[in-house]
């Protein structure tokens, strides 16, 4: 795999780093993208962003959670890849290295990585639907209709979903980190879930250089500086050992 010298360059000079990370860091895992054509698209006829939305909780919870418990059911025989274990690594050059990720399967702290920015929160926890109580959930399958104990309401997945506010602060410090970066890396993403894709070009505009790791196009692929168009399994190891020997 080639990877342009000038990045390298960069990469050796950077001194505050984001990453932010998308579904395509866990395919090398066997988690299904979303927009990959991966089996986790589409449930039972309706769209991802239709099943995984504000409005199904309100109108069907246990069908979201029947969904959620499918989810959970191929995670469990999955685990971290060589691509998370080498940002965790990455992460230890570099004083200020900030990871936020779009993705719930909770990988990333998995394989080492401290202070991830979970936007859209994480599958293996469930939060009550009035007192907001949080349960680890790993492993416990079916969670429908569990109930809350210290309220009795509802419980529902701690995932962010289509229509819904990402955690209180969460997009804030990553945008911080965006912002003050002088070097954004884009990895396993096909940026078209907002807000977070719009982190990129928040990095850009404050003087960032943005590199895209991902063997396709995507809809950031034109305000990056550089793509490795590489499996993150791949690349991201390449760039600790770059890192490693300097
Ligand atoms: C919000 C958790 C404010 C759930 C997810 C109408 C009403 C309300 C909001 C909207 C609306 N219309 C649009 C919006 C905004 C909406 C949005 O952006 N929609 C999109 C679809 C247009 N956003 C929201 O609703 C957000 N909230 O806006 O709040 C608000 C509130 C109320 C009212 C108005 C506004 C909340 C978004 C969060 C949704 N939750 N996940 C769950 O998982 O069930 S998003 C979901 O998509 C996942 O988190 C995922 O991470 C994310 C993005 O997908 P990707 O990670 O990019 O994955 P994808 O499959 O797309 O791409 C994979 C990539 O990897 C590809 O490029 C592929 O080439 C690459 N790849 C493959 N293999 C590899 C690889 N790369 C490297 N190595 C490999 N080996
Ligand atoms: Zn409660």
């Amino acid at each position: 795999m080639e990877i342009e010298s000038k990045f390298l360059d960069q990469l050796a000079r950077a001194r505050r780093v984001c990453v932010l990370t998308g579904a395509g860091i866990s395919a090398e895992s066997g988690v299904p993208t979303f927009r990959g054509g991966g089996q986790s698209a589409v449930w039972k006829g309706m769209p991802f962003d239709e099943i995984s939305s504000a409005r199904m909780v309100r109108e069907n919870l246990g069908e979201v959670w029947e969904w959620f418990d499918y989810r959970l059911g191929i995670l469990k025989d999955c685990r971290p890849n060589a691509g998370h274990f080498a940002l965790a690594e990455i992460a230890q050059r570099f004083s200020d290295f900030t990871l936020v990720t779009q993705n719930i399967d909770g990988f990333h702290c998995e394989a080492g990585s401290r202070d991830v920015i979970e936007l859209h929160g994480n599958i293996q926890r469930a939060r009550c639907v009035d007192c907001e109580k949080r349960f680890e959930i790993a492993g416990i399958v079916p969670h429908w209709p569990e109930e809350c104990d210290e309220c009795g309401a509802k419980l529902r997945p701690d995932v962010v979903l289509f229509g819904e506010m990402l955690p209180e602060g969460a997009f804030e410090i990553a945008v911080e980190a965006a912002r003050r970066c002088d070097l954004f890396l884009v990895v396993g993403t096909s940026a078209l879930v907002y807000p977070a894709a719009g982190l990129a070009a928040i990095a850009r505009s404050a003087g960032a250089v943005v590199v895209e790791i991902n063997p396709e196009e995507t809809a950031l692929s034109d305000v990056c500086d550089f793509a490795i168009r590489e499996k993150s399994g791949v690349a991201l190891p390449m760039l600790a050992s770059v890192l490693n020997v300097e």
